[in-house]
């Protein structure tokens, strides 16, 4: 199995510096998935109050049999941002793909989680991709005769604004092809205090994921950011229909990075990542906005998660 790499965007540093160079500290939430941060999102889907991951993997279990039956077999199956592929089983067992390529940014995940795969799926041919999939991708020459299946599962979709999120299924579209299906999952909206601590959990696992992001800059950048003056904070806008997470200053702090002085005063906060939520007919909308046709969906019995195939 040999894995494509593409020229993965480094663009970590200059998202940093604008970020204290600005009027408004942000920084985009791809940068919180270096090795540590993957670890410790592979914790946050194994919390007790993070139901998104068992929600939809129980809906794969129950549903990739009607996926199949809809879509037929033999196709390419191309999943987006595949992490470590944990619901990936069901679907492969339920469409019998002629291949699969996972795609994913981190590189040294994506070849542990193709090993693992290929142990189970021994007669599969798996075309890892290490790549951005944000914009449209050159699949590997030994699929491009195929009917595709698109899988963007664990509502990933949610951590874009409405416009990127759009701008991606366009993408996703041209990078699968003609005739092809997508199956992608959507996190509901939902109670607020359900929702709130699915992002601020008791053991505290979320806040070491967002905060390694500053331990990050520590680690790659030349900084001092002093980690521990600062807290996870995570709130529900539901203007936005979204969690918005942050990293709080507790206390008047100054640091350096990269040769750039910055002060924070105290209860200031650095935005580092959204998480939208969707009613049904949202996410449908979203899919036509792109181009995509809406043909199925299921939910599991409290509405708390979907799953939507589109037809291209
Ligand atoms: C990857 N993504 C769908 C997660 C989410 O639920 O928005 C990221 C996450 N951040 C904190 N907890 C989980």
């Amino acid at each position: 199995m040999d894995m494509i790499k593409t020229a993965v965007d480094s663009g970590f540093r200059n998202d940093v510096i604008s970020c204290f160079a600005g009027e408004r500290f942000a920084i985009p939430a791809r940068w919180l998935y270096d090795r540590r941060g993957s670890e410790l999102f592979e914790q946050i889907t194994e919390l007790p109050e993070y139901y998104p991951t068992r929600t939809e993997t129980a809906l794969l279990a129950n549903f990739s049999g009607d996926v199949g039956a809809h879509i037929g077999h033999g196709r390419a199956v191309v999943e987006f941002g595949s992490g470590s592929s944990t619901k990936t089983p069901h679907l492969l067992r339920a469409v019998a793909p002629s291949a699969y390529v996972p795609i994913d940014i981190s590189g040294e995940f994506l070849s542990a989680s193709s090993d693992d795969l290929q142990e189970r799926f021994p007669e599969l041919p798996i075309h890892p991709l290490e790549a951005d999939f944000m914009h449209p991708l050159q699949l590997p020459d030994d699929v491009a005769g195929l009917p595709k299946l698109g899988f963007f599962p664990g509502s990933t979709i949610g951590n874009m604004v409405a416009r990127t999120s759009v701008d991606l299924l366009r993408s996703m579209r041209e990078t699968l092809g003609q005739s092809a299906y997508l199956l992608i999952g959507f996190d509901r909206i939902k109670d607020e205090d359900m929702l709130v601590a699915a992002y601020d959990d008791s053991a505290g696992v979320t806040a070491e994921f967002s905060l390694n992001l500053l331990h990050r800059i520590n680690r790659e950048l030349n900084a001092d950011i002093p980690v521990g003056d600062f807290a996870h904070v995570a709130v529900w806008n539901d203007l936005y229909a979204r969690i918005e997470i942050f990293l709080e200053a507790r206390s008047d702090v100054s640091f350096a990075v990269e040769g750039h002085d910055v002060r924070m005063q105290a209860g200031e906060r650095i935005h580092i990542e959204n998480s939208h939520k969707y009613g049904l007919r949202d996410a449908r909308l979203m899919l036509r906005a792109a181009g995509w046709s809406p043909v199925r969906d299921w939910s599991d019995e409290n509405d708390y998660f979907s799953l939507i195939l589109a037809e291209a």
